[in-house]
């Protein structure tokens, strides 16, 4: 297998930028998407049967499925719906402690200032299916949009002739309020403009494949989205008490999600790099997506680096932004109180990535691309929308008038000035 072991500090500029520009791979195909897009927004549901039988070779019965859903959750073994259950138990207790309260507070006297917050009416969750079904998607998606108190939470997820069971019962337990059988560009631009079966939603969440993912970058601007979501990463940050087993099953587990998948460890200890790559090639040998997870570690954002001190390490790694950080060092709280820019971090030997990906609590659907730079995961906060509320006495309209009429003079606005002085008058 390839040697994956480099010298950060060895790393060509275009060796180390490939690390830190990772992309979606979304522009190759964005003409095509784009012309997908009008074509369903034009046309409706007529467009989505027609791209559905080319792209899925299914041929559309009803669009929409929201019953199968129930059903396929009465039909599951009983571990089945159990694990579902518990996951998406945990799910939503995490996300309701994100629930924020709305307050009301006097910043100074007579000057009373407040936030208040109210769900999205209306949002849609892709859930991928095919190949790559997830029923935990779907958990991750619907489960805070429920929590934030979203009155209508659409679902679509591709069609095939056998629906996944396993995904509709995660989206019955989940709580949506309606599924379509639709998937691709197709079902993206359904959400965003509407169809005869499905209803318009203002904002668009999940993850999805580069179609669904260009599709989202094309119907921003006349949607809200959560953001562009490309394939999996990871950086494990280790030191040399960590276990090299532990490290390469990190890298091996979110390398089987797609053949363009990052994964990374980084440390300063060489014994243990080598550790980390007879461990990973081992492991991988014995998966049964042994090619998914070659290709993936075979991708120039992937490999075991070797850095001269930790810090270098620690630096590496904020500078990569990684969707989700691993940290198995000694002082891992140290470590991490020196990253900022990382979607979701697992602390310790015993936190595998998959223990978040599927039932610890937090959200999976995470800012991949450096996206972690700017901003997080899906939280209950996506499905909500803020408002500033105020009320001023006539003594806390006094002590601001002055610098509000001052700088109204100064804009030029006159009558902004007027509205207040007529209040202060007499
Ligand atoms: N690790 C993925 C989420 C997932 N894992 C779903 C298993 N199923 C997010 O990058
Ligand atoms: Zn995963």
């Amino acid at each position: 297998m390839t040697a994956l072991v480099r010298s950060l500090a060895d790393l060509g500029p275009a060796d180390r930028n490939a690390f830190f520009e990772r992309d979606a791979g979304i522009e190759a195909i964005s003409g095509d998407v784009e012309a997908i897009v009008s074509r369903v927004r034009e046309e409706g549901d007529v467009a989505v049967r027609e791209f559905t039988s080319e792209f899925d070779d299914v041929e559309l019965g009803n669009i929409e499925i929201t019953d199968a859903c129930e059903r396929a959750y009465d039909g599951l073994e009983p571990d089945l719906r159990e694990a579902i259950e518990t996951a998406a138990s945990n799910v939503r207790a995490f996300h309701e402690t994100q629930l924020p309260a709305d307050w009301r507070e006097e910043a100074s006297p007579g000057r009373e200032l407040g936030r208040r917050f109210r769900p999205i009416d209306r949002v849609g969750v892709y859930v991928p299916g095919g190949s790559a079904a997830y029923p935990s998607s779907a958990i991750m998606g619907v489960v805070p949009a429920v929590v934030a108190g979203v009155e209508h939470v659409a679902v679509v997820t591709p069609p095939a002739d056998e629906l996944n069971p396993v995904t509709l019962a995660a989206i019955h337990v989940a709580g949506a309020d309606a599924v379509y059988s639709v998937g691709g560009a197709q079902a993206i631009a359904g959400l965003a403009y509407g169809t005869e079966s499905i209803t318009r939603v203002q904002k668009i969440v999940g993850p999805g494949n580069k179609w669904v993912t260009a599709a989202k970058a094309v119907v921003r601007g006349d949607v809200e989205i959560d953001f562009l979501a490309g394939p999996s990463e990871i950086v494990v940050v280790a030191d040399e008490t960590a276990d090299p087993e532990l490290v390469a099953a990190e890298l091996v587990a979110q390398a089987e999600h797609d053949p363009n998948a990052s994964v990374v460890a980084v440390t300063a200890d060489e014994d243990l790099a080598t550790a980390i790559q007879t461990a990973v090639d081992e492991q991988a040998s014995a998966r049964e997506r042994e090619d998914v997870i070659r290709d993936a570690l075979e991708n120039d954002a992937s490999g075991i680096l070797v850095a001269r001190s930790m810090s270098e390490a620690i630096l590496f790694t904020e500078e990569y932004a990684p969707e989700h950080l691993s940290i198995m060092a000694d002082d891992d709280e140290a470590v991490l109180e020196r990253i900022d820019s990382a979607g979701s971090v697992f602390l310790g030997p015993n936190t595998p990535v998959a223990a978040g990906d599927y039932a610890s609590g937090t959200n999976h659907v995470l800012p991949t691309n450096g996206g972690a730079r700017v901003t997080g995961g899906l939280s209950t906060e996506t499905f909500l929308r803020s408002t500033t509320v105020q009320r001023l006495s006539r003594e806390g309209l006094t002590d601001i008038s002055e610098t509000v009429t001052t700088l109204a003079a100064a804009e030029g606005l006159e009558a902004h000035a007027e509205s207040v002085r007529k209040r202060l008058e007499e």
